[in-house]
């Protein structure tokens, strides 16, 4: 009998335990390298079970930053069926599902006519801030509202709304958190979030960024990282 006992990643040890050394198996093991695809397999992270405690939240999936909107982020429209399937798995669940938005007015500071850096964008109200029609945001999803006066910006969905609050009552824990855009409200969701103590698993596959400069997703995603944030998949989750 044999047991194939993990070793360093790359390679497998068969430890023969039944045969004492002898001329046919002196060594009493041998290493067999493994294809690269197993390798990777081995690598990746162990199921995450979904469980009381968890909640998702979808940052900014709106119009505006979809291709065709005012502040399009290159390939935004790609989070919108990525999300729907982490949608659909909490709703399965019952665990809730927090919806964050942009909810500026028409003279809001960030827009360049103030002042600020951006066209104007996600002004309440208007079919540009509203949610990305194929989300599918289950009837019970919250809804969280946030740089809603002239002078109130904010990237982070905690910043100047009841999100915090509205997590602990409902006693989350653990954030899964993906949307739009990488380099601005998700980096600032995800980092208030590990500064108010939860868990946060960041979904690579359901984030994108407007990348002003070339690498501004990337260092993003290091530094959500680099804070404690986990980077998990779609395929992560345990079925
Ligand atoms: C965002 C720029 C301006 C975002 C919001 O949702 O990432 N980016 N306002
Ligand atoms: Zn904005």
């Amino acid at each position: 009998m044999s047991l194939l006992v993990p070793r360093a990643a790359g390679s497998l040890t068969i430890v023969n335990i039944a045969a004492a050394p002898g001329p046919d198996n002196a060594l009493g093991s041998v290493r067999i390298p493994l294809p690269f695809a197993a390798v990777r397999h081995m690598n990746t992270s162990p199921s995450i079970r979904l469980q009381s405690g968890d909640a998702l939240i979808a940052v900014d999936v709106q119009n505006d930053f979809l291709p065709g909107g005012s502040l399009a982020v290159p390939e935004g429209d790609a989070v919108v069926p990525a999300l729907k399937r982490y949608i659909a798995a909490f709703a399965a669940r019952a665990l809730p599902v927090f919806a964050t938005r942009d909810w500026h007015p028409p003279n809001h500071c960030s827009f360049k006519a103030q002042g600020g850096i951006w066209p104007p964008h996600c002004v309440a109200a208007t079919s540009g801030a509203e949610f990305a029609s194929g989300l599918a945001l289950p009837p019970a999803a919250v809804i969280v509202s946030k740089a809603a006066t002239p002078e109130a910006d904010s990237y982070s969905g905690f910043g100047g709304t009841d999100l915090a609050a509205r997590l602990r009552l409902g006693r989350v824990t653990r954030l899964f958190i993906g949307g739009l855009a990488t380099d601005y409200c998700v980096l600032n969701t995800v980092k208030d979030a590990l500064a108010a103590g939860f868990e946060v698993l960041l979904l690579a596959d359901a984030i994108r960024a407007v990348d002003v400069n070339a690498g501004d997703g990337a260092r993003a995603q290091g530094e959500m990282q680099k804070l404690g944030a986990r980077t998990i998949r779609y395929e992560d989750l345990a079925s």
